[in-house]
């Protein structure tokens, strides 16, 4: 996968090269380029931004600027990610789905934004554009927003982690509800014990406790996400009783 960056930050981008999206880029999986957008002005002042046309705060992205910049970076086969508050929600499926991609171009944006006819036309010239947002709060530009999303994807892509049994866990155990907790040695700490079923080698039971706590967390902190599971019929009778007993009404 090729993933081209255009900022005028591009130094932002840089911790992409530790870690595992670092690896990645060693083990030539992933090539990650960040660029400066600035380079595609001709002005001595280098400028990428303009006032809002029908007024209003802050400044607005050149369109001219971006054009060119995107020419010269899309290929055939890319996908376009607009970084934006304003964009669809980037979630785990989304993630998965462009880790497929042979090549990924991000847009970050500062300021208020980039000219909306920027992703019109991208759009009318037959490219997949996607305005993208990482949740409900502002940052002050597409870059870490854009790095959230390039981590997420790379350790998608087949090859990629180094335990790949954590990705089949993910995507199977406890499909759409949040994660169980998890314990390591010594079984006591600051008087705390590791809860005794799992140090009873029945695999079964651990299963169904680690299940249990998945369900119970899952309706506590976020039961936007049971509501959204209830209808494909993903749950058990056992699996309803543990909801019940954590307030959860059908
Ligand atoms: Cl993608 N960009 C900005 N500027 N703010 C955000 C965001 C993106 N996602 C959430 N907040």
């Amino acid at each position: 996968m090729q993933i081209d960056v255009l900022s005028i930050f591009p130094e932002y981008l840089a911790p992409l090269e530790l870690s595992l999206v670092g690896k990645a880029q060693e083990k030539g999986l992933l090539e990650i380029e960040a660029h400066d957008l600035r380079a595609w002005t001709t002005d001595r002042h280098r400028t990428v931004d303009d006032t809002p046309v029908g007024g209003g705060a802050g400044m607005v992205m050149r369109p001219d600027i971006w054009g060119k910049a995107l020419d010269d970076t899309l290929s055939e086969s890319a996908t376009l990610i607009i970084p934006s508050p304003a964009g669809q929600v980037f979630t785990q499926r989304l993630a998965t789905e462009l880790s497929s991609s042979e090549h990924l171009v991000f847009a970050c944006g500062r300021y208020e934004g980039i000219d909306g006819r920027v992703a019109e036309h991208y759009v009318a010239a037959g490219y997949r554009v996607l305005e993208v947002s990482i949740g409900d709060y502002v940052l002050n530009g597409g870059e870490v927003a854009a790095m959230v999303m390039i981590e997420a994807i790379a350790r998608l892509i087949p090859g990629m982690v180094g335990n790949p049994d954590s990705l089949v866990e993910e995507s199977h155990g406890s499909a759409g509800l949040l994660e169980y907790p998890v314990y390591t040695r010594p079984v006591t700490w600051q008087g705390r014990d590791i809860p005794e079923v799992l140090l009873s080698g029945h695999h079964a039971k651990i299963a169904r406790w680690r299940r249990d706590q998945a369900l119970q967390r899952t309706q506590e902190r976020r039961p936007d996400l049971i509501a959204a599971l209830q209808h494909d019929e993903r749950f058990d009778s056992r699996d309803y009783e543990v909801l019940r007993e954590q307030g959860f009404e059908e």
